[in-house]
C-alpha cells in the first residue's frame, strides 16, 4: 500500500477529532499514540485479512509457534517499518508539530518475558513473517508483565508492570473465537455400546480462554502473521460456581502474572494451570481450523505443524491425544502417529533445576485427563523400547519417574523432532544432557543456532550506522542480511572506519546523556563502554566482571598515576524475585559503584553503571553505544545467547569464554577479531569428572584473588555485611559452583588485550567492522527458514502468490 505524508497527515487530523474531539495541536504525545497506532493499523488491515484468507484458501501449512513468553518490546516503530512508512509517517508528523520519538515513548513495553527465550520468540515471530512465512505464534496475554525493576539503597525492589493500564492498541479481542478448556474434578473412562471409551468428567470446571490476537507485519511484503494471546474469563454457564470474589480472583488470577523466573520453576498450581490454559486452547483451536479444511485428521501434519518453545507448552502432546481421541474418535495409534509428526521441540538450557518436572499428585489433581493419557504414552514407550535397551536405559528416559512427571522427556517422546540453540549445546544434549535419548532417537536430534531480527536490533535501533551502510554497501542489507558482508571490502577504507567510529561516538553520546538523566553519573563518551545484560545468574557470571572491576581499582588505589583507559562498566540485569544470591549481586555491585564513581583518586578512569530495568527498550539504547560485548558464562553453561549477537552487529568487540553462540561468533569473525578466555567445555567436564575444583586453594595462592574477595568482607565495600559474606562463602565455603575464580587470570588477561586493542585505534575500528560485516550469519531469517524448511516443512507464501498471480 502506498501511503502518502498527505493522506497520513489528514488522517491524523481525522482520526483525532473523531477520537477525542480536538484539534491536533492540542493533542498529548499520548493521545497522538493512540490515534497513531488506530491509524497504523488500518493500513495492515487488509494485509492481515487476506494473509488469513490465502492460507486457508491455498490450504498453506502453518507452523504455530506455542511459547509462554513472548517479548515484543514495542511494536510502533517495527510495524511502521516493516510497513515501509517509517520515514513517511516520521516527516508527516514532524509537519504537523510533533516529534515521532516522543509519540514513540508512550508505548508500554510488552514485556510478557523474562529473557532471552521470550525475546527469541519475538525476533522468530518478526523473521516468520518476514521471510513470508505462513506461522502463527501462541502464548498468554498476561495482565502484568516481566516486575518493574527499581534501585532502592543498591536493592533491587520489584513493582507491577501494569502494561495494559492505557489499553493495547494492537490488540483485536475476538472473543467469537473463544474456547473452553476443562481443569480439576476427576474422570473415569465410560464403554459405550460400540465397545470405545469415553472420558466422564465429575466436578471439573470450564473457563473460558479469550483470544486476543495482535499483527505480526512482515518486512514490507505484505505478510501479516498472528500472534495469539489467551485471557481467562468465566463461561457465562459456570457463572454460579463462582459466587465469591475469592473464587473469582483466583481464575482470574491464571493470566494474572508472568512467573518472574528466569529458569528455576517453582512449583505452583497457577504456573501449571498457564500452561495447560494456553495449550489447550491453541490447541483445541487449531483443531477446530483443520476441521474447517475438511480434509482426514490422519494427514494432519501436512496442514498443521505445532512447535514446543521450552518445554512449558509440552501439555501440547497429550492435549493433542485428548482432541483426537476422544473428540475425534481415533485409535491411540492414529492419534499417536498425527501427533508425533505435527509436535516440534526446541531445548533452551541444559540447567537442571529448569528442566521442568511436576509431582504426579499435583498433575492428576489439576489436569486428571492429561495425566492418564502420559501414563498411556509412558507405559507404550516403555514396552516399544525395552526389548531394543537395557532397562536401565528405559527407566531413565521415561516420563514419570521418582513421583514426577518429566516434561522434557514427555516433549522429546512425544515430538520427531528436538534441537539445541547453538552448536556447542545440541552436542551437549546428544552427549551428555540428554544422551539416553539420541540413542534410542537419534535421527530427532538437530540443531538451529538461534538468530536475531536485524530489523530491530540495527535498523531500528541504530539510525546512524544503518545510515551509513546504506551509503557504503546500499541498501540490500536491509531485504538481506547476509549483504552486510559488503561491509568487508572497506576494511582498508579509512574513511569507511573513522565513520563507523563515528556512528559508535554519537549512540555514546545518547547514551551518556541517558546515563546522566537516569542515574546523575557523569560518564564520557570517549571512555570503552563495555557492556554486560542479561538476566542476572550466577551461571552468567556478572561476578567475574565485578572482580575484575575491584582489581582496576586496587590497581589504581596501589599506584594513583596508572595509565589506564578510561572505561565504564554498564549493566543490566534483573534478578528473580526469590533469588536471593542475584539480589546479593547486584546489591554488591551498587555498593562497588557508589564506591569507585565517588572516589576522587580514581579520577574518572573508571565508572560503573548499573541501569534500572533493562528491557527491550533499554537494551535499544545500550547495543548500539557499546564497544565491548561481556559473554563471560562459564563454558558449557550458556545455551546460546542472544545479546552477543546484538552487540556484535552493532560493532561491540566481543570478550567471551567458549559458550553458546559465542562459538560460532568467533567462528564467523576469525580467532583475531574477538577476545576469548577461560576454560574450555571440556575443562569444565574434567573438573566434573576428576571432581578436583579447589576454590579455597585458587584463594589461598593468589595474593590478588585474596586482596579483591576480602573487600566483600572486609567493609572495603560498604554496606553489604550480609552480601558479601554470602558471596564470599559461594566461592570459598561452598567451592565456586561456576569456577569464577579459576577463569578470574584468564579474563584479567583478556581484559589487558581489549585495552591494548582499543589503543591502537585502527585495529579496533576494523574489528568491529569485521563484527559488523560477519553478523549477516545471525539474522533469524535463517534460522527459521532452517526452521522451516528442515522441522515444519513449510514454504514461504510468495511461492503461492507467484503461482497463482
Ligand atoms: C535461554 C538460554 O539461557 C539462552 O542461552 C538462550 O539464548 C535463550 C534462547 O534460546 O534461551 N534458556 C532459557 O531458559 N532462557 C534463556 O534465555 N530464559
Amino acid at each position: 500500500m502506498k501511503i502518502t505524508k498527505k493522506v497520513f497527515k489528514e488522517e491524523m487530523i481525522q482520526r483525532l477529532k473523531e477520537k477525542y474531539a480536538m484539534d491536533i495541536s492540542d493533542a498529548t504525545p499520548q493521545e497522538l499514540f493512540h490515534v497513531l497506532g488506530s491509524v497504523v493499523k488500518t493500513y495492515y488491515a487488509d494485509d492481515w485479512v487476506q494473509t488469513w484468507k490465502d492460507y486457508l484458501t491455498e490450504e498453506t501449512k502453518q507452523v504455530y509457534y506455542f511459547s509462554i513468553e513472548f517479548l515484543p518490546g514495542k511494536m510502533l516503530k517495527s510495524n511502521l517499518l516493516n510497513l515501509g512508512i517509517l520515514d513517511t509517517v516520521r516527516d508527516g508528523l514532524t509537519e504537523l508539530g510533533f516529534s515521532l520519538d516522543d509519540i514513540v515513548d508512550q508505548e508500554k513495553d510488552m514485556a510478557l518475558g523474562n529473557g532471552g527465550l521470550g525475546r527469541l520468540a519475538s525476533c522468530f515471530m518478526d523473521s516468520i513473517a518476514s521471510c513470508g512465512l505462513p506461522g502463527n505464534g501462541n502464548g498468554i496475554r498476561y495482565d502484568y508483565g516481566l516486575f518493574k525493576q527499581r534501585f532502592v539503597d543498591g536493592y533491587q525492589v520489584e513493582l507491577p508492570d501494569e502494561w495494559l493500564n492505557n489499553g493495547n492498541v494492537w490488540e483485536v479481542r475476538k472473543e467469537s473465537k473463544a474456547i473452553d478448556v476443562r481443569f480439576g474434578g476427576d474422570v473415569y473412562m465410560m464403554p459405550l455400546a460400540d465397545g470405545r471409551l469415553k472420558p466422564v468428567y465429575e466436578n471439573s470446571r470450564l473457563i473460558k480462554a479469550v483470544p486476543y490476537d495482535t499483527a505480526m507485519v512482515g518486512y514490507q511484503n505484505d505478510v501479516v502473521n498472528t500472534l495469539r494471546l489467551w485471557s481467562v474469563e468465566i463461561p457465562a454457564s459456570e457463572e454460579s460456581k463462582y459466587r465469591s470474589l475469592e473464587d473469582r480472583r483466583e481464575l482470574e488470577d491464571l493470566t494474572a502474572v508472568l512467573y518472574p523466573d528466569d529458569s528455576n520453576e517453582r512449583g505452583r498450581r497457577i504456573r501449571l494451570l498457564q500452561e495447560y490454559f494456553f495449550v489447550s486452547a491453541g490447541v483445541q483451536s487449531i483443531v477446530r481450523y483443520f476441521k474447517k479444511l475438511n480434509k482426514p485428521l490422519t494427514t494432519m501434519s501436512q496442514s498443521i505443524a505445532i512447535h514446543i518453545n521450552d518445554t512449558h507448552p509440552a501439555l501440547c502432546v497429550p492435549e493433542m491425544m485428548r482432541i483426537l481421541l476422544d473428540e475425534c474418535d481415533l485409535s491411540w495409534e492414529q492419534a499417536w502417529e498425527i501427533t508425533v509428526k505435527v509436535m516440534s521441540y526446541t531445548n533452551h538450557t541444559i540447567m537442571s533445576e529448569a528442566l521442568e518436572k511436576w509431582p504426579i499428585e499435583l498433575m492428576q489433581d489439576l489436569l486428571p485427563r492429561m495425566y492418564q493419557i502420559i501414563e498411556e504414552i509412558d507405559r507404550r514407550f516403555v514396552n516399544q523400547y525395552r526389548k531394543y535397551y537395557e532397562a536401565d536405559l528405559i527407566e531413565r528416559t521415561r516420563i514419570i519417574r521418582n513421583g514426577q512427571v518429566h516434561m522434557a522427556n514427555l516433549a522429546i517422546i512425544g515430538s520427531h523432532s528436538t534441537n539445541g540453540v547453538a552448536k556447542l549445546h545440541t552436542d551437549l544434549l546428544k552427549n551428555v544432557v540428554l544422551h539416553d535419548f539420541y540413542v534410542i532417537f537419534p535421527g530427532r536430534f538437530n540443531n538451529k543456532t538461534n538468530g536475531i531480527a536485524e530489523r530491530r536490533w540495527l535498523q531500528l535501533s541504530n539510525e546512524p550506522l544503518a545510515k551509513l551502510l546504506d551509503k557504503t554497501i546500499k541498501t540490500s542489507w536491509r531485504q538481506k542480511p547476509n549483504d552486510l558482508h559488503l561491509l568487508q571490502n572497506f576494511v582498508e577504507d579509512d574513511a569507511v572506519l573513522s565513520a563507523i567510529e563515528e556512528a559508535k561516538y554519537k549512540n555514546k553520546v545518547a547514551l551518556a546523556q541517558y546515563i546522566k538523566e537516569t542515574t546523575d553519573i557523569v560518564v564520557s563518551p570517549n571512555a570503552i563502554f563495555d557492556v554486560q545484560i542479561k538476566r542476572l545468574h550466577a551461571y552468567k557470571r556478572q561476578l567475574l566482571n565485578l572482580l575484575h572491576i575491584l582489581k582496576l581499582y586496587f590497581d589504581i588505589k596501589a599506584k594513583p598515576d596508572l595509565q589506564m583507559e578510561p572505561r565504564v562498566f554498564i549493566f543490566g540485569a534483573k534478578a528473580a524475585p526469590s533469588y536471593s544470591y542475584a539480589k546479593a549481586i547486584i546489591k554488591t555491585i551498587n555498593e562497588t559503584a557508589q564506591l569507585i564513581n565517588n572516589d576522587p583518586d580514581v579520577k574518572d578512569r573508571l565508572k560503573i553503571v548499573f541501569l534500572e530495568n533493562y528491557n527491550v527498550t533499554l537494551a535499544e539504547r545500550i547495543i548500539p553505544a557499546a564497544d565491548v560485548s561481556e559473554q563471560i558464562s562459564l563454558a558449557s553453561k550458556e545455551a546460546s545467547g542472544t545479546s552477543n549477537m546484538k552487540l556484535m552487529l552493532n560493532g561491540a568487540v566481543t570478550l567471551a569464554t567458549l559458550d553458546g553462540a559465542n562459538i560460532e561468533i568467533r567462528d564467523a569473525v576469525g580467532k583475531e577479531n574477538i577476545v576469548i578466555f577461560g576454560l574450555t567445555e571440556e575443562e569444565v567436564y574434567a573438573y566434573y569428572h576428576a571432581q578436583n575444583y579447589n576454590a579455597l586453594g585458587i584463594y589461598e595462592d593468589s595474593p590478588t584473588i585474596q586482596k579483591v574477595l576480602n573487600a566483600f568482607i572486609d567493609g572495603t565495600i560498604p554496606n553489604i555485611q550480609f552480601e558479601g559474606q554470602e558471596i564470599f562463602d559461594s566461592l570459598i565455603k561452598y567451592n565456586d559452583e561456576f569456577f569464577v575464580l579459576r577463569d578470574f587470570d584468564s579474563y584479567c588477561l583478556a581484559q589487558k588485550r581489549i585495552e591494548e586493542l582499543y589503543q591502537d585505534k585502527r585495529r579496533w575500528q576494523q574489528i568491529s567492522l569485521i563484527n559488523i560485516a560477519n553478523a549477516g550469519k545471525f539474522s533469524a531469517d535463517h534460522t527459521v527458514e532452517r526452521y522451516a524448511e528442515d522441522i515444519w516443512q513449510i514454504e514461504p507464501v510468495f511461492a503461492h502468490k507467484e503461482l497463482t498471480r
